[in-house]
């Protein structure tokens, strides 16, 4: 949790490991044992953000919630995480800062894309879809608008409000693109 913390505060190349050890209020030895180097905490930190979504999910889906409906209550899900999540935070602040970390990372977002992508044609095949929209683009639609509310929070607000903005944002885009 300590390095999340501090990668969601300072970022990758102003946090050492031996913030990181401070943080934790471990040896830097101990980290080190742990994570070889600070690229591969960053690499660990991002994986595990990406590993929140296929366990929200299960969750969501367990609310036997028609397509349409699940594609929104995994955003609004997801929204909730990017506001209080820190591992979920500092994964996404790593993933804009890729260009600086020497490591193989996760390309980002192509994996909501395709969750969505694949919820809204199931929703097209179910009648929820409005006649004219393609899954494929409005899947990728809702993943820009999505990063780009979290993003404008996390400037203006520290992520305070994601899930209210996202809220907003997500009544204008799903009202436009479900049938009737
Ligand atoms: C999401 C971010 C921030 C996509 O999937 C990703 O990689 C994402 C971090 O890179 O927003 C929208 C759910």
């Amino acid at each position: 949790m300590g390095a999340a913390e501090l990668f969601t505060e300072r970022g990758f190349r102003q946090t050492s490991v031996k913030d990181v050890a401070d943080r934790v209020e471990m040896t830097k030895g101990a980290v080190y044992f742990h994570y070889p180097t600070k690229e591969a905490l960053a690499v660990a930190i991002v994986e595990e953000h990406y590993a929140r979504w296929p366990v929200l999910l299960d969750e969501v889906t367990a609310e036997g919630l028609g397509p349409m409906a699940t594609a929104a209550r995994m955003l609004e899900r997801a929204a909730a995480a990017f506001q209080d999540d820190v591992i979920v935070q500092a994964g996404a602040r790593l993933q804009i800062e890729r260009p600086q970390i020497d490591a193989e990372l996760p390309t980002p977002y192509v994996d909501w894309i395709s969750l969505l992508e694949s919820l809204l044609t199931m929703a097209g095949e179910a009648g929820e879809l409005r006649p004219g929209v393609c899954p494929d683009k409005a899947a990728h639609a809702l993943v820009s608008a999505f990063f780009g509310s979290q993003h404008v929070s996390d400037v203006l607000s520290g992520r305070t409000d994601v899930v209210p903005r996202w809220r907003e944002l997500s009544r204008l885009l799903f009202g436009s693109i479900q049938a009737g």
